[in-house]
């Protein structure tokens, strides 16, 4: 989709203040600082619709994004930030797991994982809730600026090894600052829902 019109809708922690109405949702699930907000950006063509942190781990609510009154964005907080409290936590993944065990308007899932990095435990549980649950979803490796690229190949390899992707199921090398893997995210968004 090539978007025009992309705006924030609202902020929400519980599902009553999520919003009305049956457009299709597409949230951003990933560690906290692995560059949710900023594909939102990315995909929308906006510098600063989707607020990116300079202190991660600040984020504890929901952030909607209508796009082209056609489907929501949804900005799900970071998870697994080691620096803040145990109680800070729990009420996170609270807001997150109600979310994606409750919205009926759920409809695909793009997983962040830090392409520098092997991914983590809450990396490796998000991935297999998502399974269990047969959500369509695609795996996105970001940051993959920060590598060389002979270095890419290796580090999707080792992603998918370590999340036990099935075979034929592929990680899409994505990055916020040269906009590599912008048209093939797009392009596993419209098929998902649709659009085109
Ligand atoms: N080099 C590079 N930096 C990036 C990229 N994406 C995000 N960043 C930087 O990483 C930091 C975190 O980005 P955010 O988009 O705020 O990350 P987030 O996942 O929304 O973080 P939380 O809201 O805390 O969960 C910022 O300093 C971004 O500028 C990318 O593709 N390449
Ligand atoms: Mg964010």
């Amino acid at each position: 989709m090539i978007v025009n019109n992309a705006k924030y809708e609202l902020t929400a922690v519980r599902p009553e203040q999520y919003p009305a109405g049956s457009m299709p949702e597409v949230a951003f699930a990933g560690r906290s600082n692995v560059g949710k907000s900023s594909i939102i950006n990315t995909l929308t063509n906006r510098k600063n619709i989707a607020r990116v942190g300079a202190t991660p781990g600040k984020t504890k609510e929901i952030n909607f994004y209508n796009i082209e009154e056609k489907l929501y964005f949804v900005d799900l907080p970071g998870y697994g930030y080691a620096k803040v409290s145990k109680e800070k936590k729990a009420s996170w993944n609270e807001v997150i797991e109600t979310y994606l065990y409750t919205r009926k308007q759920l409809q695909f899932i793009i997983l962040l994982v830090d392409i520098r990095h092997a991914p983590s435990e809450d990396d490796k549980a998000m991935y297999e809730w998502m399974k269990s649950h047969n959500i369509p979803y695609v795996i996105v490796a970001a940051k993959a600026d920060k590598i060389t690229k002979s270095q890419i190949n290796v580090r999707l390899k080792e992603i998918k090894a370590v999340l036990g992707v099935p075979e034929g199921i592929e990680p899409i090398p994505f990055s916020s600052e040269t906009r590599q893997g912008k048209d093939q995210v797009w392009g596993r968004i419209d098929q998902a829902l649709n659009l085109v």
